[in-house]
């Protein structure tokens, strides 16, 4: 973070604690503008700070405010912050996160009623003592309630598996809503993320009325936050917040972009917009002529603002796909041509009845059929998995003779028999390899032994992944987002192993797994391994878990050339029997 970030972050601490302690608003305004005009600032803090005079030319720095920068730059230290925070419990801060109250607020809470965190606050509600407070009413009492829950709900971000299929419901219905010309989403979801905040929705309407009153009363909602004329936000089901923003459509792009994010890519973009003596901002990009008031207020045209290309290329860089826009990626790097769900072909890694899928070979390979594969792996798991009633290897021969059966009964599909095979602690395999042997295609991943160190992990993979009859590493890591971080291996170390011995890497599309994660994926590219998508479905409509590998795929870099689903099944064949 540069020094004038961490310093604003500072300068509003301070605001915040001089409003919990009762300061004079003047005091506690000069500090927030203080912060606002130091987020703005792109030169170098320190050598401003050296020149004289420097600081107080600025708009909205006084000489109190100068003084107490450069003694930031010097020491490092807010002292008046400190001294402040030094009679305020710690916990009161946290209560600021809680929409619905602010420092004021929360300053009452902690003279009148000994609140002094989230506990406590928990507490005076429960006891009674909120209420016998003078000018607090039920209503107040019940919405501090209702956020308190929320915000401890709220820790847990939502999974991209469940956020992905709302947002498509929600535009797809307010879409029908009369006046409505577009709907789309933004935010981390546009991006990609493996878990999502909040839903942002992005509309151009020319009756927003109709479309935020359609979106305040949709079912499901269980608490509008705002309805104003441009912007709207529901909680829905008490989990999920969704902000909806209508936009002039001559402004689109500006605000597609702007409301993608990620907060650092917009961040890189104004900057190089200021280096070429332009403005961008959610409504364009403008000539910058020095005016404070905003160009879009004063009836200036933008030089684009309609689609994000043309913002892009206004600003000489190439158009970034939303995924690749994380502050770990370059805006000047030319991004890669992505995969895409069209390129993929087949799925490398499914379960059927003979362990714990819920379907046939035949209606697993029915359904690859409906959806245009050309070819399947079905791969149940292997004696250990005694709890997904793995196949010893009796069972196992008799299941490769019914696959290889159906298989022939369908001329245009090929069923690969396969094994998803553990991986045991020590990196050995779980049949042997005169039975791996049998197999067209093994996936082997690890499923026990998770929480080994981080050497073991790296020793157990690596040999997994050198063995030459794996082709798959499956779920490489084992790790649950949100419940189970699984493997921590030098995954560097474990991406050489696998393209050294031409074995790919799985990204498992389950939305409850995404293992490969974003990052492994890059990794494993920049080490030139193989990468290969699978739903590792149980059951139909688990094959629609692949938009969620290919969008992890996709914030990793992941091109067709890459990934062997999208190979052509003759490159695959010669590939599974090299
Ligand atoms: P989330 O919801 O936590 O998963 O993450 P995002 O990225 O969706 O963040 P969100 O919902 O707070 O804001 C959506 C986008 O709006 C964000 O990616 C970038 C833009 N944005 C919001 N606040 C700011 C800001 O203070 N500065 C900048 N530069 N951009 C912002
Ligand atoms: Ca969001
Ligand atoms: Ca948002
Ligand atoms: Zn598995």
């Amino acid at each position: 973070m540069s020094d004038q970030r961490k310093l604003a972050a500072q300068f509003d601490q301070l605001a915040a604690l001089m409003e919990i302690t009762g300061a004079n608003a003047f005091r506690v305004n000069a500090a927030k503008r203080v912060s606002r005009v130091l987020q703005e600032f792109e030169g170098n803090l320190r050598e401003l700070a050296e020149s004289p005079g420097g600081l107080e030319a600025m708009d909205g720095i006084g000489k109190g405010s100068a003084e107490r920068i450069r003694e930031w730059c010097k020491t490092g230290r807010l002292a008046e912050r400190d001294r402040i925070a030094a009679d305020v419990p710690d916990g009161l801060i946290g209560l600021l996160d809680i929409s619905g109250l602010g420092p004021k607020t929360v300053g009452r809470l902690w003279r009148e009623a000994d609140v002094t965190d989230r506990a406590t606050l928990r507490g005076a509600i429960n006891d009674g003592r909120l209420a016998s407070l003078p000018r607090m009413g039920a209503k107040t009492i019940a919405n501090i309630s209702d956020s308190l829950d929320f915000a401890e709900k709220a820790a847990e971000r939502t999974p991209l598996g469940a956020a992905l299929p709302l947002a498509e419901r929600l535009c797809t219905e307010l879409a029908d809503v009369p006046g409505t010309d577009r709907i789309v989403w933004a935010g981390s979801l546009r991006r990609g993320c493996e878990t999502i905040g909040d839903i942002d929705l992005l509309a151009i309407s020319t009756d927003p009325a109709s479309l935020v009153r359609a979106f305040t009363e949709q079912p499901g909602v269980t608490k509008v936050l705002a309805a104003g004329d441009t912007k709207a936000s529901v909680r829905l089901d008490d989990r999920i917040q969704i902000d909806l923003r209508i936009v002039p459509d001559h402004g689109f792009g500006a605000a597609w972009l702007y409301f993608t994010g990620s907060k650092e890519h917009n961040v890189e973009l104004r900057h190089r917009a200021q280096q070429r003596t332009l403005r961008l901002n959610e409504y364009g990009l403008f000539e910058d002529d020095g005016e404070q008031t905003p160009p879009q207020d004063r009836g200036v045209p933008p030089l684009a603002a309609e689609c994000e290309t043309d913002i892009y290329t206004a600003l000489e860089l190439p158009w970034r796909p939303p995924e690749l826009r994380e502050s770990r990626d370059d805006i000047c790097d030319q991004p890669p041509e992505l995969i895409t769900i069209d390129c993929i072909r087949r799925d490398l890694h499914t379960h059927t009845t003979a362990s714990d899928g819920h379907l046939s070979i035949r209606k697993m390979a029915d359904e690859a059929i409906r959806r245009g594969y050309d070819a399947l792996a079905i791969t149940d798991h292997s004696r250990s998995s005694v709890q997904a009633n793995g196949l010893d290897v009796e069972r196992l021969i008799a299941h490769i003779e019914a696959i290889r059966e159906i298989d022939a009964a369908l001329p245009n599909l090929t069923l690969l028999a396969g094994s998803e095979v553990d991986i045991h602690a020590d990196g050995s395999l779980d049949y042997d390899d005169e039975i791996l042997a049998l197999l067209d295609i093994v996936v082997a991943s690890p499923h026990v032994a998770l929480k080994q160190s981080p050497d073991a992990a790296t020793a157990r993979l690596v040999r997994a992944a050198s063995h030459p009859l794996v082709h798959i590493i499956g779920h490489p890591t084992g790790r649950m987002i949100g419940r189970r971080p699984g493997l921590e291996p030098d995954m560097h170390a474990v991406c050489e192993a696998a393209a050294e011995h031409s074995t790919a890497l799985e990204i498992n599309a389950n939305p409850k797994r995404l293992d490969l994660r974003d990052r492994h994926v890059r990794l494993a590219l920049e080490s030139d391994a193989l990468i290969s998508i699978n739903t590792d479905a149980h059951q139909a409509a688990h094959f629609d878990f692949l938009q969620y590998g290919v969008l992890t795929g996709r914030r990793g870099g992941l091109t067709a050339e890459t990934c062997i689903n999208a190979w052509s099944l003759e490159r695959l064949q010669a590939w599974l029997a090299r």
